[in-house]
This record gives structure tokens, sequence and C-alpha cells, in this order.
């Protein structure tokens, strides 16, 4: 009997590998064949990665950052059947915005997915005079129409959950600078309509831990289980030789969102293979979404890595759940309301 249940829609289909024997030090283990997207996946994009995936219509399909050739972030569509082989659409994403006139943002990077209700929304980072929260919603993958900048810059890795809490859209975000921001917490933002956003609440802080002293980021859509939002987000290090982004996790209070229940110590999952190791930037896996299924408690991570790749890691919710608990720490920052 599993210990802990999910509250999400049945996913048979789920990519799905055994834990390896001999397996230690974390409740997550790695694809084999990763990385599951190599580099110059299609004509005029050097790179996939930091990419968010879900099930669509008994397939799958996935929002993905795409480094053209030119060296400019921008977010490609893609199709699967299992989804591990994908097939991307060559062009980039053509948003509308709400009058139906074509909106091309500057850049687009990092975009997540997540279906509320029956509309699909993808939120992104692009330029609104510096680095700020881009979002769009589509019904049909065909037709994506841009909701104005919901919060001002600087901001980044906005994840939006995946159904209203007292009635709400959730939204999680890092208000940071325009660069390779030094610093920043998560917070938690509500709006009614996905237009207007209050009620800013502080979620969780920096510098618990060395592997995230310098700044953490929303990661995946947080699922809802029953002992409450688990989250998988980025931490990042600062080293003699660089940052070093890891993946960590974190269950927040099913009702009040900013209130941290539990919060692991250790990462789940840090730069170890090459393809996490080497590339355009090096030591960076970085976490844009899950797929899960209920019935059997797996869950499935996709990560950036190395700013070049993307890979595929598995897990099982008891026993992520458990080593979070068993492991975690808690600061005042965390516990508390996130209201000063
Ligand atoms: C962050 C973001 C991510 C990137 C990471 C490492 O600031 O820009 O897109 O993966 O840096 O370069």
């Amino acid at each position: 009997m599993p210990k802990y249940q999910m509250i999400a829609p049945a996913l048979p289909n789920i990519p799905w590998q055994e834990k390896p024997q001999g397996h230690i030090n974390s409740p997550l283990w790695r694809y084999t064949d990763n990385p599951i997207i190599g580099r110059n996946p299609l004509p005029g994009v050097a790179r996939i990665f930091n990419s968010a995936v879900m099930p669509y219509e008994g397939k799958f399909v996935g929002v993905f950052r795409g480094e053209q050739t030119n060296g400019v972030p921008y977010i490609y569509l893609g199709w699967s059947q299992d989804a591990i082989h994908w097939d991307f659409e060559p062009n980039k994403i053509p948003f509308v915005d709400e009058e139906g006139k074509p909106f091309m943002p500057i850049y687009a990077y990092d975009p997540r997915l997540v279906k509320v209700e029956d509309t699909y929304y993808i939120i992104w980072c692009q330029d609104f005079y510096g680095a700020a929260i881009g979002v769009a919603k589509t019904q049909d993958f065909k037709t994506f129409v841009r909701i104005e900048n919901p919060f001002l810059p600087f901001n980044r890795n906005a994840v939006l959950f995946p159904r209203k809490v007292h009635g709400n859209f959730m939204m999680m975000s890092r208000p940071s600078d325009s660069g390779h921001t030094p610093f920043g917490d998560i917070f938690i933002s509500e709006s009614p309509d996905m237009q207007f956003w209050g009620k800013h609440r502080h979620v969780m802080s920096r510098g618990n831990n060395w592997w995230e002293g310098l700044k953490i980021g929303g990661g995946a859509a947080p699922i809802e289980t029953s002992e409450g939002w688990l989250l998988f987000y980025h931490g990042v290090t600062n080293t003699c030789n660089g940052y070093v982004y890891s993946i960590g996790g974190a269950i927040l209070d099913i009702d009040n969102p900013s209130i941290v229940k539990y919060r692991c110590q250790n990462y789940l999952l840090t730069p170890e293979e090459w393809f996490e190791e080497r590339g355009f930037v090096p030591n960076v896996t970085f976490p844009c979404a899950t797929l899960h299924d209920p019935e059997t408690g797996r869950i499935a991570v996709y990560y950036g890595a190395a700013d070049s790749y993307v890979g595929l890691a598995f897990g099982n919710l008891d026993e992520i759940i458990d080593y979070i608990k068993d492991n975690s720490k808690t600061t005042a920052d965390d516990t508390e309301i996130g209201r000063r």
C-alpha cells in the first residue's frame, strides 16, 4: 500500500525505469539513455534545455527552450508518443496578443507548461525592460494568446500551480536583477484572473544549505499530494569556478503554500554525469517539469543539463517524500506565512 497519495490524473504511459541496484544518496535516479535531447536538434537551433512537458490527448506535448544559432533563446513546441523521443515544430511558437496581433518577445527562455482547469499556460522569462515573466494560454496548441506582463521586472522562474487555491491562481516567482543574479528567494502571488496579481508572500529563502546558499528558484509545477505541494526547485552555490545548479525538494502547505512544511537539507540531484558537468554552462541541473502517475506513485523529472541538453530522472512518491521529511531542516523564513 502506498504511504502517500498524489492528487492528479492517472498517467499509465509515464516513461519509467526501475531504480538501479546499489543506488544511494538520493531518491532520484537517472534515465540510462540520458540526455534525451542532444545538440543541434533542429535547423537553426543549437541546443535544447530547460524545457517542460505535459500529457496531451494520449501522447505528450512540450515547450522547449531552443537556443538559436544566433545565440538568442526562444520557445519551440514538441510532440512525443513516449515522452522520451521528441519531434519539434520547426518554427518558434507564434504567439498573438489579446487583440489577435502577432506577438514575438525579443527573447524567451526557461518555459514551464501547466494546465489549470481546461487551459494550458506557458510561463517563461522574457525582456520587459529587463528580465521578467511572460505568460500565454492555449487550449489547442495551435493558438497561443499572450497575456500582458503579469509582474514587474526583474523576475524569473515563474511556476504556476496546477489548480487554484481558495479560488485564486497561484504563481511562484523569483524576484532578482537582470543579469546572472547573485541572489534570490522564492515568493508566491495570487490572481483571480491571471491578469492581476497580488497578496505577494515569501515562500523560502536561499542560504539554508551550502549547495543552495546563493539563490533558489521554482522548478517544476508543484505536485498535489496528501502531505502538501511537492516542489522540485533549483538551488545554486557559488564556487571559485562559478555557479553550480542542483535540484532540491520541499513540501508546501496545501492550503497556504507560502508555508514550507518540509525542506530537504540535501540536494536531490546535482551535476555528476558528463552532460550535466560539461556543456555551454557547466554544472547545471535545472528542473522545469514532472510527469507523474498517482496509481503507481511514479514521478519523472525533466531537467535542463549544462544549458545544452535535457535529462530525465525517476523517483517514487513515497521515497521522495520520506527522504525530504527524514532530512528536513527549515528556518523561520520557511515556516512563517511570509507576510511582513
Ligand atoms: C540562470 C538561467 C537558466 C540557466 C542558468 C545557468 O540564470 O538563465 O536559464 O540554465 O542560469 O546558466
